[in-house]
């Protein structure tokens, strides 16, 4: 009984996946400072990191180019308790939302994947909205876990296959 209680208030470790964003203020040490950062939540431990990626804006072209990568984690945080550390972690590195949809950010912190769960809440939806289309996205992934099956979308090889590139390169 004690063993059950323990394994509830613990949680089930669940591996996810973080999209992370830049186009501000240094994206490439946005980026690596977000890294950081989230390997220091606690109850998280980093599985993998791709390389950071060139991207062209996606949205409004008045900004500068973006600087994406993406991270495996594993953790025992619920969905909403990860978002909320994501967030905290965004504000941190002087992310302002000024309304304008896709516009210029500091950082963008996304949960792609939270394990196979498809989760659709006022403040959530798991696989992240666009995920299956965007290359800045389908291709860190793909370099970090090229066997994923995307919940409701299938293998991410299969994605990756019908994606362009559209602009997006791998940074030396
Ligand atoms: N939210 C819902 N689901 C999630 C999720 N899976 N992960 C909610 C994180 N947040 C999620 O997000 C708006 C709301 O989405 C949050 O309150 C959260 O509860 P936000 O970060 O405040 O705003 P946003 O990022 O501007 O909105 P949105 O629509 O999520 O934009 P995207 O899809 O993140 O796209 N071009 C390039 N090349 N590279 C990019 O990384 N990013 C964007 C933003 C636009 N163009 C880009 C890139
Ligand atoms: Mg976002």
């Amino acid at each position: 009984m004690i063993g059950l209680n323990m394994k509830d208030s613990m949680g089930t470790l669940i591996t996810a996946y973080i999209g992370l964003g830049s186009n501000l203020d240094n994206p490439v040490a946005q980026i690596k400072s977000a890294r950081t950062a989230i390997g220091s939540i606690e109850g998280v431990s980093e599985l993998a990191f791709s390389s950071l990626y060139h991207s062209v804006p996606m949205g409004p072209q008045d900004q500068p180019d973006y600087v994406n990568a993406a991270l495996c984690l594993e953790t025992r945080l619920t969905s909403i308790e990860l978002l909320r550390s994501l967030q905290a972690i965004e504000t941190l590195q002087g992310r302002v939302r000024q309304g304008e949809r896709w516009g210029a950010r500091t950082l963008d912190l996304d949960i792609l994947l939270y394990g196979d769960q498809e989760i659709d809440v006022p403040d959530l939806k798991v696989p992240h909205t666009g995920l299956a289309e965007r290359s800045f996205v389908l291709y860190p992934l793909f370099e970090i876990a090229p066997q994923l099956i995307i919940p409701g979308k299938g293998l991410l090889a299969d994605l990756v296959a019908k994606c362009p590139l559209d602009g997006l390169r791998q940074l030396a």
